[in-house]
This record gives structure tokens, C-alpha cells and sequence, in this order.
């Protein structure tokens, strides 16, 4: 165990730590954002049990009665124009689901049940009061997460296909990747009220972020959800920009494969374990059958244009996240030199989009740097398939990778350059994950 790095991951949640609750990163994500707050909590596990249970109670205080998990739970106490879309831009008292406190109007992948189970195998293993902790906090977190994968199942697959409908490219976690081009290229900007960026004044070189054009459009989709009144049904009838995100709804899989196994340790109604196993078998079959074997990755939906969106990026692996019959395929290409095998890499993990496809950008915005925490993801799923090999050697590069370019944001494939914040939590949280379980 590398005791200096697991210190400085130490220090880095400590140092972001409100109080209950994690910001994202010191300056340029001031607030509690979704799915940055569960990894947050795998880390806090390895540190303290109910500081990890915490985080994720104070994330679902911001959940919407229609049990949405809305993408950012704001600070009220942080400055206005510290981060912006902020929470007036967001409007979401417009609607009738939205809880008091201010939040976002949309969402992002559901990694929380991946981290409850998480937290639980941490204070399984240590014993003691922490394992009363986390059944204290199942009973009172294990509605609130199935009301959000129901949510999830419902009102963002109407069409009971397996695969979740996203609003935004926000909602993908990969912001800015080539993946969501063509539907944001269709895209007319409107009568959209002025604004200020805020993120291009913590990110110096401009060229790491999202262009004005791209921004744009990005808070014009959130008028656009504002003036539908943030209300689903409206949203599927009428907005312009609708993908079935292959990514998230493999998230969704595993996320319902993990929750199975909490409903029944807590002995949660047959029926309720039978709905969850039917998300996860339907899931994992229409992630399946987004697999293109010409590209040898699972391709998105641009619902919208009603085709699939071929660009080689690590959403493509959500076969081997939701753990279906692509498997092989998949391990296989991650191993190719289109992904892992590209011998220009500093370190083998996995570039956000291949240095293969005509948009890979190695500085940009999810465009080609490797995010630390996908590579965590992949490295679960791994270990999830019996495929110890290929995880342990995944593990071993993102741990030489922190190592070396610390805590970063995001990090230049081919330098080791750390880009974007330093000290974000989710990339201390995972390196915490990785050294513990060695
Ligand atoms: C990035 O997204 C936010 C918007 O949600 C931004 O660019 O302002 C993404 O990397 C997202 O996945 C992440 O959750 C968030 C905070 O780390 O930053």
C-alpha cells in the first residue's frame, strides 16, 4: 500500500468536505453533483463508514417527488456566481416535482446503488457498529433509490425499451463528447437570455473546455426544460435533443443488479426484487443489442434523427458496465489498439474517446483525455466479469497514473499533463477504492 498516495486522497476529500456533503472539486464544482458524490462515497468508506453514508443522505435530500436525483444539489451558502447554470437559470420551482432546496432540473448516470453496496461490503468486512450503520441506512435509503431507478425505468423510457432517454448531454457525465455532435449540430438556438460562463474563469486554456458555440446550445436545451416545466412527458413529445445513452443505461444495469442484492439482504418485498431483476434482464438485453459489430462497441440512439450514433468512446464498453453477452467482444476491443493497446498512451487506461476517431481531441473536454473515475468504472466491471487479468493490469496503470499526475480532473493521454481542477474529489475517492483493495 502506497501510504503517501493514500494521505493525499485522504486530504483531498478532507479538504473538499462541506460538512455532510462533498464539493466535486474546491473552485470549479462548488456543489454536490450526482454521481461525483456517490464515487465520493466509495472513497469516504475506506475512511469513515457513516461520513460515506452521509454523503449519500444528503444527496437524496435533494431527490424530486417524482424520485429524481437531480444532476447538482446547490450549496445555498456558496456565493451566486461561483458556478453557473445557477440556480436561478435553473428555475425549477416551474416544477410541480421539485423539492424547497435549490437543485438542477435534470440528472446523471445512477452510480448509488453501486456505492451503497460498496459501503456495505467495506463495513462487512470490518465488522462492528458500522454494519448496523449501514442497515440503519439501507431501510432508509433503499425506497428512495428504487423510487429513482423507477423514475429512471418510467418516465425515461417510455417506451419500456431498456435503455434511459437523456435531456442533455450533462445528463451523460461525458459532457462534451463527440458522441452528442450531431444532435446538438440539429439544435436551433432561440431567444436564449444573456449569461456569463463561469467555468472558463477556473480553467485558463480555454481549449480544455466546451467552446461559447457548444455553451450555447447547452443553455438552450435548459430553457427549453424549464419552459416544458421540467414535466417528462412534455419533454419526450417536444424536446429536440433526445438519446437513449447507452452508458448510463448500462449504469442503470449494474446499479439494479446491486440494489437486487441490498433488496433482498434487507428483506425487501418479492415484488419489489422482481421488478428490479426485470429492469436489469431488459437493460442488459437492449444494451446488448446496441452492440455494432463494425465498430465492436455499443453504439447510442439519437432518438431524434432515429439513428445510431457511431463514435468510438468509452460509452461504447456499457456492454461489458451492464455485463452481457458482449463481453468478449468488448474485453477485446478495450484491448485493442484502438483503446488500451494504442502504444502512444503514457499509461494503458482508457481514453474518454479513441485517439481512433476522427473527433479525438487529446486536451479537450471529454473529447480524449482519461477521466481516472471511467477508468475505475471499467476496472468494476472487470473484476464484476472474472476478468482479474485485465482488471488488476487496469488498476496497476491508474494507480501509476494518480500517482504521477495526482489528483486531477482529467489527464493528457498521451503526456501524463493533469487538466482541468486539481484536487477533484471523485478522482481521490476511486485512487482511495483501488489502494484499498489491494
Ligand atoms: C462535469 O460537468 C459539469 C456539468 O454538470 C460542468 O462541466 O460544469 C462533468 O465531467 C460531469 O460528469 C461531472 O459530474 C461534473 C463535476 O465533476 O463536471
Amino acid at each position: 500500500m502506497d501510504e503517501r498516495l493514500w494521505s493525499a486522497a485522504a486530504a483531498v476529500l478532507a479538504g473538499n468536505d462541506a460538512g455532510g456533503w462533498t464539493r466535486a472539486a474546491p473552485r470549479l464544482y462548488p456543489h454536490q453533483w450526482s454521481w461525483d458524490s456517490a464515487f465520493v462515497a466509495v472513497g469516504w468508506a475506506h475512511l469513515s463508514v457513516p461520513r460515506a453514508l452521509t454523503e449519500l443522505r444528503s444527496l437524496f435530500a435533494g431527490q424530486w417527488a417524482n424520485g429524481m436525483v437531480p444532476h447538482i444539489v446547490f450549496d445555498p451558502a456558496a456565493a451566486a456566481e461561483a458556478y453557473f447554470p445557477d440556480p436561478a437559470r435553473w428555475g425549477t420551482r416551474v416544477a410541480a416535482a421539485a423539492p424547497d432546496r435549490p437543485t438542477s432540473g435534470i440528472c446523471q448516470p445512477p452510480v448509488h446503488a453501486l456505492a451503497l453496496a460498496r459501503i456495505a461490503a467495506v463495513a462487512d468486512a470490518a465488522g462492528g457498529a458500522d454494519v448496523e450503520r449501514v442497515e440503519a441506512a439501507l431501510a432508509e435509503l433503499y425506497p428512495k433509490v428504487l423510487a429513482w431507478h423507477r423514475y429512471l425505468a418510467t418516465e425515461r423510457d417510455p417506451q419500456d425499451s431498456g435503455l434511459v432517454s437523456i435531456y442533455h448531454p450533462w445528463e451523460s457525465g461525458t459532457d462534451n463528447s463527440p458522441r452528442f455532435d450531431a444532435a446538438l449540430a440539429r439544435v436551433a438556438v432561440g431567444d436564449l437570455p444573456p449569461y456569463r460562463r463561469r467555468d472558463t474563469g477556473h480553467v485558463a486554456d480555454r481549449a480544455q473546455r466546451p467552446s461559447d458555440a457548444e455553451y450555447d446550445r447547452y443553455l438552450w436545451l435548459v430553457e427549453l426544460l424549464r419552459r416544458a416545466g421540467y414535466d417528462d412527458g412534455r419533454i419526450a413529445a417536444t424536446h429536440p435533443f433526445v438519446v437513449k445513452d447507452v452508458l448510463f443505461s448500462a449504469i442503470l444495469v449494474a446499479a439494479n443488479d446491486a440494489l437486487g442484492r441490498l433488496a433482498a439482504r434487507i428483506g425487501a418485498p418479492a415484488a419489489d426484487r422482481a421488478l428490479i431483476a426485470g429492469w436489469r434482464d431488459r437493460g442488459r438485453a437492449a444494451v446488448d443489442a446496441r452492440y455494432d459489430p463494425g465498430l465492436r462497441l455499443c453504439l447510442d440512439l439519437d432518438v431524434r434523427a432515429g439513428s445510431p450514433v457511431a463514435v468510438r468512446s468509452v460509452a461504447g464498453f456499457a456492454g461489458l458496465v451492464a455485463g452481457g453477452d458482449r463481453l468478449p467482444e468488448l474485453v477485446a476491443e478495450l484491448a485493442s489498439p484502438r483503446f488500451l493497446g494504442d502504444d502512444r498512451l503514457r499509461w494503458p487506461v482508457p481514453p474518454s474517446t479513441s485517439p481512433a476517431d476522427p473527433a479525438f481531441a487529446p486536451r479537450t473536454y471529454w473529447r480524449g483525455p482519461s477521466w481516472p473515475v471511467i477508468s475505475w468504472l471499467l476496472w468494476r466491471s472487470l473484476v464484476a466479469a472474472g476478468r482479474d487479468g485485465a482488471a488488476t493490469a487496469l488498476r496497476a496503470a491508474s494507480l501509476d497514473q494518480v500517482g504521477t499526475a495526482g489528483f486531477a480532473e482529467y489527464v493528457e493521454p498521451f503526456t501524463g499533463e493533469p487538466l482541468g481542477s486539481p484536487n477533484q474529489s471523485w478522482t481521490a475517492a476511486v485512487t482511495l477504492d483501488w489502494l484499498a483493495d489491494g
